[in-house]
């Protein structure tokens, strides 16, 4: 199996590592850290020195009660980073609900639209599929605003799984090759601890529909809930969520600490491979 994004063909027989990089001075664990436009470039270039497979850029802040960012505001951040990264090795990621910056995004090189809002946005389909750039839609109940303040399922394993479904039928009616969709169950949007933790048991159903499976867990909530731990003790529980993720079919993995990440992928590899 393969992900198709831009000019890259990515083979999925091992799990890719996508770092997080938010140019932002807000996001829930990095925010302020790489804001400028020179800290976003050196950790993007630590991060693919780590091991990174993807970087997926985020311009505006999505964490629970986040305020939208101006159009202009999230091109001025993310533009000149893309245009800065033009020639490294790895696929550009841009994490974006707005069609117009899909667009430009893509005529600055990103080679994959990450959209938390699946490409639902007027215009947003059309921006990407006329391109062949890949595409991760995630599920979110609500919006970042107000998503987390009663979040409700009658079967949440049940909701989320139809909900990508409907997108990836979208995404075929729309032109778009399988090989370019990937799906995300979005841990953290709209979802309590114990709906966090019944899409991490059942991930494997999600990935039996076909297209690339992405888990963002890295640093989140239901990580602080379980352990205790404030955002920037996170690293083992994330390290050790992620793990969980893959041997239940995530093949995409999003993450703000890609060394850490690789060790634990690389352990995983070798107990494998003696199997
Ligand atoms: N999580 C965040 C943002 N974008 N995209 C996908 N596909 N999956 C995720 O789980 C996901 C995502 C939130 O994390 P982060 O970008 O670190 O924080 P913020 O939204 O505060 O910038």
């Amino acid at each position: 199996m393969y992900f198709q994004c831009g000019k890259y063909r990515l083979s999925l027989e091992r799990p890719l590592i996508m770092g997080v990089i938010n140019i932002t001075p807000d996001s829930f664990s990095d925010g302020g850290r790489f804001a400028t436009r020179d800290a976003a470039i050196a950790q993007a270039r630590r991060q693919i020195d780590e091991g990174a497979d993807i970087l997926d850029f985020g311009g505006e802040s999505t964490r629970p009660g986040s305020d939208a960012v101006s159009l202009d505001e999230e091109r001025r951040r993310i533009l000149p980073v893309l245009e800065a990264l033009r020639d490294v090795p790895v696929p550009l990621s841009v994490d974006t609900q707005k069609p117009e910056l899909m667009r430009e995004a893509i005529a600055a090189g990103a080679a994959m639209i990450n959209d938390i809002n699946a490409l639902r946005a007027p215009g947003a389909l059309e921006a990407v599929a006329a391109t062949d750039a890949g595409v991760c839609f995630m599920h979110m109940q609500g919006d970042p605003k107000t998503m987390q303040h009663d979040p409700h399922y009658d079967d949440v394993v049940v909701e989320v799984r139809a909900f990508l479904e409907e997108r990836l039928v979208a995404a075929h009616a729309a032109g778009m090759a399988g090989e370019r969709l990937a799906i995300d169950p979005g841990f953290g949007f709209g979802k309590t601890l114990e709906h966090n933790l019944a899409l991490l048991r059942h991930l494997r159903e999600l990935s039996r529909l076909g297209a690339a499976l992405v888990a963002g867990l890295s640093r989140k909530s239901p990580l602080g809930l379980i352990t205790g731990r404030a955002v920037d003790e996170r690293v083992h529980a994330s390290v050790a969520a992620m793990l969980i993720a893959v041997q239940r079919g995530a093949r995409i993995v999003r993450v703000h600490d890609v060394a850490a990440t690789r060790d634990a992928l690389m352990v995983l590899a070798a107990v494998q491979g003696q199997e």
